[in-house]
């Protein structure tokens, strides 16, 4: 008989359905497809039962009653099962288990000794200014002491920024040197100065095991009455010692700023060999003028260091590439 076939697909496919639901979402689901009050597929059932002949009537109206009962008891025991299960998860969970660790990371090394340096130049009475990391050519160039035709300004010696600045007529560069914050410094305060500043720098330079394209300076910058270079040369000494411990020689070899006069180049002892790690020297008067102090009143000294430098030499590490190529097994250790 048709109708007894369709009633026996009906409670094939429903046991099926409620055997494949693996949660209480996908069984509520099958529930109303095949039992739903309203468009479940039970009514097409129901109407059948009333399709058939009298003499069908007793048969039909009996299996309609077993393929609900069956597919309805199927719904609530797997209904039960499915809490069940979800109960036993949560109670797998031992609080008494010791937890994953979780991994904590570091600030990088740089940023530590950044932040040691601040420290260190704290207690000698400087403060700590912030300068963009790009600039125009005033700052980075011109107010600096450093004419147009310096070999410093070549293009291809700096990172220049392609943007309307340029279109106006007023190029942007990445700062190749945290001096720009001597300038802007000077533009917005009168003395006396005692400021140091930290930040990245950028520069197509080779790159070799102590030169990146990218690296970290920190600029000093003091100017009152009376400042002279045996002032300089006690502050840098003594900031070196104090980061590399007291048995660190440092030299102090002349050498060329535009933006200084007398400059000197500072130099650590490495192996049997020297370092350079910064340059330095009393600030040149026609920077004064550019910012519009007087020569004749205030003198000053500035300086900037390498901060990879120094860090290389405090951890021992040989290759400044190693800072940059965030290789956990290597920065794991500071
Ligand atoms: C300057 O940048 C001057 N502005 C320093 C200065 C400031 C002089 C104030 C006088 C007064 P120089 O180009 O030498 O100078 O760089 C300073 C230091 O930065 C170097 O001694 C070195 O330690 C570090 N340095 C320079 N180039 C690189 C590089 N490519 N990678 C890593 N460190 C570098």
């Amino acid at each position: 008989m048709d109708i007894l076939n369709s009633f026996n697909e009906f409670e094939t496919a429903a046991l099926q359905a409620v055997t494949a639901a693996t949660d209480a979402d996908a069984l509520e689901k099958v529930r109303v497809e095949f039992m739903g009050q309203k468009n479940g597929r039970v009514r097409d059932l129901q109407k059948l039962v009333g399709t058939a002949t009298p003499e069908q009537k007793p048969a039909v109206g009996k299996r309609f009653n077993e393929v609900r009962t069956s597919v309805s008891s199927a719904l609530d025991a797997r209904a039960e099962q499915l809490k069940l299960q979800t109960t036993k998860a949560a109670s797998d969970f031992d609080v008494t288990l010791p937890g994953e660790r979780p991994r904590i990371g570091h600030l990088h090394p740089i940023t530590q000794v950044m932040t040691e340096f601040r420290e260190l130049m704290g207690r000698f009475g400087f403060t700590v200014v912030d300068g963009p990391e790009i600039e125009d050519e005033r700052h980075n160039f011109e107010a600096l002491n450093i004419p147009e035709d310096h070999p410093a300004r070549d293009p291809l010696d700096n990172f220049y920024v392609a943007c309307a600045s340029v279109a106006a007529g007023r190029p942007v560069l990445l700062r190749s040197q945290t001096s720009t914050v001597q300038i802007r410094t000077m533009e917005s305060t009168q003395p006396p100065v005692r400021v140091v500043s930290l930040g990245r720098v950028y520069r197509p330079d080779t790159i070799d095991a102590t030169h990146s394209c990218m690296f970290h300076q920190m600029e000093g910058l003091m100017v009152d009455r009376h400042v002279t270079m045996a002032q300089l040369k006690t502050v840098l000494s003594l900031f070196a010692r104090s980061f590399l411990g007291p048995e660190v020689e440092i030299r102090f070899r002349p050498s060329f700023f535009p933006f200084t006069e007398p400059s000197v180049e500072v130099d650590m002892k490495w192996g049997d060999s020297w370092m350079e790690i910064g340059g330095a020297g009393m600030v040149d008067p026609n920077v004064f003028a550019a910012v519009g102090y007087d020569p004749e009143q205030y003198t000053g000294f500035a300086f900037g260091l390498g901060i990879e430098r120094f860090c290389m030499k405090h951890y021992g590490v040989d290759d400044i590439r190693r800072f940059y190529e965030n290789d956990m097994r290597f920065l794991a250790q500071f």
